[in-house]
């Protein structure tokens, strides 16, 4: 469960509260083109409907039923998302939230038709009923909600706030999230993201994962392909859960290095330090990383110091240094713009989902911030893609510029004033290569020595990356 089963691509979008017929164009005009290795989606199973709220972004967290009716839409929309995006090479990650059902005093009917009440734990469109729920001698905590990191039996056997917490050690339960996940498989999903897993005993998660079939050949993967799977942990040498509990269970999102990469891109000294083993950071090949998420870049789940679309020049910055850079999984973010951090996604009158709308100069509107779709950003898809599996050398910092090349197959160059004129180390053969940022308008020779000249003035977009192949 830690190959992201997309042939050797190395990053995938989270498509937030994009629906499934969007992502499906999506995956056939950019996706696919672009390189990208595949999409996280919003938790596509029925979920609570919450009018009073203006149908806030987080309804999508509180379960109903495992039936794939959701705002993004039906289940033969997703099906048939799935299967083209395959078709094209983009695979599909769902965010699978399998914790909890919906919170307590939630009470109504779904789009799929499944009714549901929190307080009497009744969902019958699974079905669980109460004895399902952790019991409540479990969770040491006076109102029965995660209230203290420093216990693992609070933050794992209480609810998240309110949520009603499923018990994982139950066979039932077991069955009940392998069956759902199953049923993504068949559908040709490539991975989840396990949502609230630090609130998830790992054994429960392992057993759970061990009752998931292979991923099916007919979708075009490999005989004996593993479900991908990551962790959402938050650990921040914080509390009593710690990521490398999960390492067994798959990859764990390390949040850790969106607040260090913010620190390093303030101040480019620091960027040396973005990876820090000393401070519990996760290891390299089970770290999932990311700019920023669809919590942290509204101030949900302790965000924190983290740079976001709303600073475009220093996000830019941001996901091209993650992206250049060896360490972890990367996933990149594609937003939508916000005022109120409950605001769902951009909608018609009726509150449904409106359109992603794509302007002739491919940029998104209607309130879509694509961010996957910027130039740098995309450009340095194909660029990681490019130096998969080389090593990070030839490290230069003067503390408003940074370099590094990548084995002997790239090079990546970043100023964070807008400019720089400094001859360095590229590690690539000697020859002429193109900046892929500016689509190849300028050329960087590298001499026998392997060194080369390398000039950066661009205010917005002060990144020079060359690879080896790499063309306009
Ligand atoms: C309210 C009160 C509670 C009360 C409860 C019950 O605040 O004190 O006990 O009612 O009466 C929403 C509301 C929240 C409400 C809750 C239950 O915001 O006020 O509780 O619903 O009705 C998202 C949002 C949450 C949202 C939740 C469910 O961020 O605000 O709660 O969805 O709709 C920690 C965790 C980490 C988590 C992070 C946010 O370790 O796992 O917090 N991150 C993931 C997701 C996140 C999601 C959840 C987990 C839950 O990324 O988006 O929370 O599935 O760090
Ligand atoms: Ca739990």
């Amino acid at each position: 469960q830690y190959n992201p089963n997309c042939d050797g691509k190395q990053v995938i979008v989270h498509l937030f509260e994009w629906k499934w017929t969007d992502i499906a164009a999506e995956c056939e005009r950019f996706l696919g083109p672009a390189g990208y290795c595949g999409f996280q989606v919003s938790p596509p199973m029925e979920h609570v409907i919450l009018p009073n709220d203006n149908y806030p972004w987080w309804q999508r967290y509180q379960p109903v039923s495992y039936q794939l009716y959701s705002r993004s839409g039906t289940p033969e929309q997703f099906a048939d998302m799935v299967r083209r995006c395959n078709a094209v090479g983009v695979r599909t990650y769902v965010d699978a939230v399998i914790n909890h059902m919906t919170g307590l005093g939630r009470v109504g009917v779904s789009y799929g038709g499944s009714s549901y009440n929190g307080d009497a734990r009744d969902f019958p469109g699974v079905p669980y009923t109460a004895e399902h729920f952790t019991p409540k001698n479990l969770c040491p905590s006076s109102d029965g909600n995660v209230n203290n990191y420093a216990v693992e039996e609070n933050v794992r056997n209480c609810y998240l706030v309110g949520l009603t917490d499923l018990y994982g050690a139950l066979d039932y339960v077991r069955n009940a999230v392998a069956g759902y996940l199953n049923n993504l498989v068949d559908l040709g999903v490539a991975g989840i993201r396990i949502d609230a897993a630090k609130h998830m005993w790992p054994a429960d998660i392992a057993n759970m994962l061990s009752r998931v079939k292979d991923l099916p050949t007919s979708h075009g993967f490999p005989a004996g392909s593993k479900l991908f799977v990551y962790n959402e942990v938050i650990d921040r040498n914080d509390g009593a859960v710690t990521v490398d509990e999960y390492y067994d269970t798959g990859m764990v999102t390390e949040f850790r290095y969106c607040m260090k990469l913010a620190w390093g891109i303030a101040d480019y000294g620091q960027l040396g330090g973005l990876v820090d083993y000393g401070w519990g950071m996760a290891r390299d090949d089970r770290a999932f990383v990311f700019v920023d998420n669809h919590d942290n870049q509204r101030g949900h789940g302790g965000a924190g110091d983290v740079i976001t679309h709303k600073t475009p020049r220093e996000y830019k910055q941001a996901v091209a240094y993650m992206t250049a850079h060896p360490y972890g999984f990367a996933q990149v973010m594609s937003s939508y713009y916000f005022t109120n951090t409950d605001e769902g996604p951009p909608h018609n009158a009726d509150w449904s989902t409106a359109d992603v709308v794509i302007n002739a100069d491919g940029s998104c509107g209607g309130g879509w911030v694509c961010e996957h779709r910027w130039n740098v950003i995309a450009k340095m898809v194909r660029f990681r893609n490019a130096v998969a599996g080389t090593a990070m050398e030839n490290y230069w910092n003067n503390g408003g510029a940074v370099a590094f090349s990548r084995g002997n197959k790239g090079f990546f160059a970043m100023a964070k004033g807008g400019s720089m004129d400094q001859t360095l180390s590229t590690g690539l053969p000697a020859g002429t290569y193109c900046n892929i940022i500016d689509s190849c308008a300028t050329n960087i020779n590298v001499g026998s020595d392997g060194k080369a000249r390398i000039q950066i003035n661009n205010y917005e977009e002060p990144i020079v990356a060359i690879c080896v192949g790499c063309t306009a």
